[in-house]
């Protein structure tokens, strides 16, 4: 009986016991669930005026124009740098990419440029319980030295902050033309290792350059390395065969990694970068969307870009999950039109004006380089509304913090929490940006852009980079698309800029200097 008496009370403590460490784990779930999943959804190379919400006439990018219109659409937003590396790494990282020597255009076989120490969007949001997804273009390296593309790769996203990751290693231009799913090469059969050289050609394969006859799509300038799928690509590949992806299945391959990732994940709140490829080079449309656009395969890849991001809503859609969303839509830097292929990007350019009247493109200092489209899209948080703040994706981390009551932040990435929400008006005081190693300055209504040597226009693009012995000056509210230097005639602005500028970015000396990881 005594026994009997004690096993009850014991059996009643522990219960109670068990209780009490339940409950606060409950409440945890609790609050867990009412925070919003987050999206990014990241195009490549798509500029301020290829979307119809930018002002497009000649291209209609109905579904990306339902983000823009039915949310907050931005005229002042900036990627950090005209190229995609960097651009990336600032938007992950929340760190200027200048302070990074190695976040420029990396090569499929470089190292990862993140360190596993940094903080990240996706590192921060674990903090708060939040499940992290890639599925896209990556694009900041792997592994941290030479990668043996047979093993499973280390570190990848997944060592940065990503749960899952379903990846391109680096472009769709460059080997290896492999998906990468959580550091393991897709569909790798290992009776035909995976061999990837960046400086020489494995013996007996063909190159775009030797064996033009074994290509579908010509090369203009750089892509004259391996051939894989009849296109000519950067760096050398050998081996993989069953590994290889197909390129005009691209869209649809990452759109439904990222359809499933929302279906999976949707009981617990996740966050996702959708790293679209489109529209970079090589432009390889899936065949419903060949011609649609009258403007050769750089329009169709828009399209099929946009419709992609119809589908990936719908699924949102369908799962209930709108009213709990916040989604970022932008690009990683402006746009190009011929960057590497004969693919009629120039000839079949009709009246359609991708920069949407600003000066440069992709590569360059000018506005058109890292002015791109930016929106943000919470159905019923956030209004429609058009805001000319002075924003920049490097904000995200800091911002996204304070969404989810993290009190994580760097120094470069400024909270900026109500300007995405629409709430405020008043965005960043200043903002410096990057392009190959360049820098420029943005305060208030003026950009500037200091004396740089090398050529003005990047002649294989036919772009302008901003490069002059003299400084450039520009008001942009009076002339957005910087026609006129000012910087003789309005000296006193432009001590005031230089002083703003040398201040975030350290004395200069024309070229640029590299800063310690912060
Ligand atoms: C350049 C490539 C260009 C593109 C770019 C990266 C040549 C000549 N040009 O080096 O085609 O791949 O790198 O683009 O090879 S980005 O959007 O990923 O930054
Ligand atoms: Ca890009």
């Amino acid at each position: 009986m005594k026994f009997l008496k004690t096993l009850l009370l014991l059996t009643l403590v522990f219960t109670i016991g068990c209780k009490d460490k339940k409950a606060p784990e409950v409440a945890k779930t609790a609050t867990t669930e009412k925070l919003p999943n987050i999206i990014i959804i990241y195009s490549d190379d798509l500029g301020y005026g290829d979307v119809s919400a930018n002002g497009a006439t000649e291209i209609s990018t109905p579904n990306i124009d339902k983000l823009a219109n039915g949310g907050v659409r931005f005229t002042n937003g900036y990627a950090t740098s005209a190229t995609c590396t960097p651009s990336r790494y600032g938007l992950l990282t929340g760190v200027y990419p200048w302070r990074n020597k190695n976040a420029k255009i990396l090569p499929g076989t470089a190292p990862l440029i993140i360190s596993t120490e940094q903080t990240t969007i996706p590192k921060m949001l674990k903090t708060k319980g939040y499940q992290t997804g890639i599925v896209g273009k990556w694009h900041l390296g792997l592994g941290t030295g030479i990668v043996d593309w047979n093993k499973k790769i280390t570190p990848s996203p997944n060592e940065v902050g990503f749960d899952y990751s379903f990846i391109m290693a680096a472009t769709q231009d460059r080997v290896p033309t492999v998906y990468i799913k959580d550091g393991n090469v897709v569909n790798l059969d290992p009776n035909d290792p995976l061999e990837v050289n960046y400086k020489k050609n494995f013996k007996g394969q063909p190159t775009g350059k030797d064996n033009p006859e074994l290509t579908t799509l010509k090369w203009h300038h750089g892509h004259n390395s391996s051939i894989v799928n009849g296109i000519p690509r950067i760096g050398y590949m050998k081996g993989g065969e069953s590994a290889k992806w197909q390129d005009t299945t691209m869209a649809e391959t990452f759109l439904n990694k990222a359809q499933d990732y929302v279906k999976q994940h949707k009981d617990k709140p996740f966050f996702l970068y959708y790293a679209l490829r489109q529209p970079h080079v090589p432009r390889t449309p899936s065949p419903k969307f060949v011609g649609k656009s009258g403007m050769g395969p750089r329009g169709d890849v828009i399209l099929e870009a946009d419709w992609c991001i119809g589908e990936f809503m719908k699924t949102l859609e369908d799962e209930g999950l709108l009213e709990n969303t916040l989604i970022v839509f932008s690009s990683d830097n402006g746009p190009v039109l011929n960057d590497g292929y004969y693919d009629d990007a120039v000839e079949k350019l009709g009246n359609h004006s991708p920069t949407g009247g600003l000066r440069g493109g992709k590569y360059s200092l000018f506005e058109a380089g890292t002015k791109v489209p930016f929106f943000t899209y919470w159905k019923g948080k956030i209004q429609p509304t058009v805001s000319n703040a002075l924003i920049c994706q490097l904000d995200l981390l800091s911002s996204l913090s304070k969404l989810v009551n993290s009190d994580i932040t760097t120094g470069d990435s400024q909270e900026n929490l109500d300007v995405f929400m629409g709430k405020s008006m008043i965005g960043r005081k200043d903002l410096v940006l990057e392009a190959n190693r360049k820098t420029a300055y943005r305060n208030g209504d003026w950009a500037l852009i200091p004396p740089y040597s090398g050529s003005a226009v990047l002649s294989d693009v036919n772009i302008e980079i901003g490069n002059s012995k003299e400084y450039q000056l520009y008001n942009i509210k009076k002339d957005r698309a910087q026609q006129k230097n000012v910087a003789k005639t309005n000296p006193k602005k432009l001590a005031e800029m230089i002083a703003g500028y040398t201040a975030i970015r350290g004395e200069q000396k024309g070229e640029i200097k590299e800063v310690e990881l912060k």
